[in-house]
């Protein structure tokens, strides 16, 4: 009776494992939409995967209506716009900060505005430049969510 019991407890957190990791494994998936002749959005791609993100990748024609769709603001473009958890990233955002999004429920979404050298997939011989990690709340404004380099 005993043995039984400890027997059910452990398939319950055999069970109670197996959800959290593949909630895990949901919340790391991102969807990256990108011009056919994107060489850094297939960099930063790169830096996702290698960062444990399964990326579905989506080659578009027409980057201004995707990103005008998904509720990127026009002061937030970049190149390539994702999307994960309903929420858009937009250019170059290093993987911590995707990852903080997936959490972040006050936020539509995030973005590192232009292309500064030295970001994920925007390596340029050792040159850094300094950038920001913005994030669009729900209210419209923006909010500092990251600075670059960090010190
Ligand atoms: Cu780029």
């Amino acid at each position: 009776m005993k043995v039984k019991s400890k027997g059910a407890r452990l398939a319950v957190l055999a069970a109670l494992f197996v959800a959290s990791t593949a909630q895990a494994a949901d919340a790391l998936t991102i969807d990256v939409h990108r011009d056919a002749n994107c060489g850094c959005c297939k960099k930063w791609i790169s830096h996702l995967e290698a960062n444990g993100f399964q990326v579905i990748d989506h080659v578009e024609h027409d980057m201004t209506s995707v990103k005008q769709r998904l509720g990127v603001a026009p002061r937030l473009a970049s190149c390539h716009t994702a999307v994960i958890d309903g929420k858009f990233v937009e250019g170059h955002v290093p993987a911590a900060q995707v990852i903080e999004l997936s959490k972040r429920n006050d936020l539509v979404g995030i973005a590192v505005p232009g292309m500064p050298a030295g970001s994920p997939g925007m390596e340029a011989g050792g040159t850094q430049h300094a950038y920001q990690v913005t994030g669009l709340t729900k209210a419209g404004t923006d909010q500092v969510i990251a600075d670059y380099p960090t010190k």
